[in-house]
């Protein structure tokens, strides 16, 4: 059957044209270096850190690293680094990567008992052969490099788990993380520096109250996070099952490397998710890109993804156009 008619019988066709359509729009502009971009409103504080780090002439990694911090070491953000929400078993576990211009990478996951996950997957990636440490094994290489053990249960996270397992219930809801004060979801961050080199970060607690030993996108090169220094980058937010089966990040960048603009390769990537896993109703997937020339590109499965956007000397909080129109 042809793939019109399956997804016309999938109830598919009509939003898939007004995708179709969405992808026409961009600003074919160049803009000044150098620019941060990152997401939802925790992005705004990360992108200040990142940028102050690109105007004193520090290198775009240090750019990424610095501003992805900030929320990781907020004890008020419940879904990244201290104070995010455990897993079902009352663990806080951990999964970031980063990537630099040179194309190297780095990541960790299923790490626990440490603040800044980014920094220790800057390490695997600086220090090891490797690209990927994890659980115990990304805490010991921690530890041995110097970072310090810490309980990253708050009260305040505890709290809601021992709401949550009074339920005992496991219902992913959508866009949880714009709950104000609440819940506030991962962070990816691209940053362009001022001679045009990328690079980019991801880390996140993931998702709240998963499968003790459930690892997410966002340490997962190519899924949640990729940079390829002659094209752009991208990184995701969101379901991260729903970004793994489709490789989003990755997708993202090889459809800016054929000739998409960003918004238009975030479109695709998204509609790729909607054509391949037709199970997609209760769950939010983000995508930000950007390209070499400084264009930006956000676009989300469901409404309700922002993003903060630092460029031409403005930092703002912006709304991702979406998919579904609810
Ligand atoms: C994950 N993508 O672990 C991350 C978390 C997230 O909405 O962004 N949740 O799947």
């Amino acid at each position: 059957m042809e793939r019109a008619a399956l997804l016309g019988m999938a109830g598919l066709l009509p939003r898939m044209v007004s995708a179709r359509k969405a992808v026409s729009y961009h600003q074919n502009q160049i803009h000044a270096l150098p620019v941060v971009i990152s997401t939802w409103r925790h992005g705004i504080p990360s992108n200040v850190a990142a940028m102050k780090v690109l105007e004193k002439g520090g290198s775009v990694l240090d750019a990424v690293e610095q501003g992805v911090r900030v929320p990781e070491g907020d004890p008020a953000n419940h879904s990244v680094g201290l104070g995010g929400f455990p897993d079902r078993d009352g663990h806080v576990t951990l999964d970031a990567s980063i990537m630099g211009p040179d194309g190297n990478a780095g990541s960790v996951c299923f790490l626990e008992g440490i603040v800044h996950p980014i920094s220790v997957a800057r390490k695997v990636m600086e220090e090891t052969p490797h690209v990927m440490l994890s659980g115990d094994g990304a805490l010991q290489f921690a530890l041995q490099k110097g970072f310090k053990k810490t309980d990253l249960l708050t009260p305040a996270a505890k709290q809601k788990w021992q709401q949550w397992r009074q339920k005992h219930k496991y219902h992913p809801e959508i866009n949880w993380e714009n709950k104000p004060n609440e819940y506030h979801d991962t962070i990816g961050m691209l940053a362009l520096d001022k001679n045009g080199d990328m690079a980019g970060a991801c880390t996140t607690s993931g998702l709240a109250f998963k499968l003790h030993g459930r690892v997410g996108d966002s340490p997962i090169i190519g899924a949640g996070l990729y940079v390829d220094n002659a094209v752009g980058g991208a990184t995701s937010t969101g379901m991260g099952e729903l970004v793994m089966k489709t490789v989003g990040s990755f997708l993202v960048t090889e459809l800016m490397r054929q000739g998409r603009s960003p918004q238009q390769a975030c479109e695709e990537a998204v509609l790729r998710i909607v054509e391949k896993i037709p199970d997609n109703k209760n769950f939010q997937v983000g995508y930000l890109a950007m390209n070499k020339q400084g264009e930006t590109g956000a676009y989300s499965l469901r409404k309700g993804f922002n993003y903060a956007l630092y460029r031409d000397k403005q930092n703002r909080l912006l709304d991702a156009r979406s998919y579904y129109t609810f």
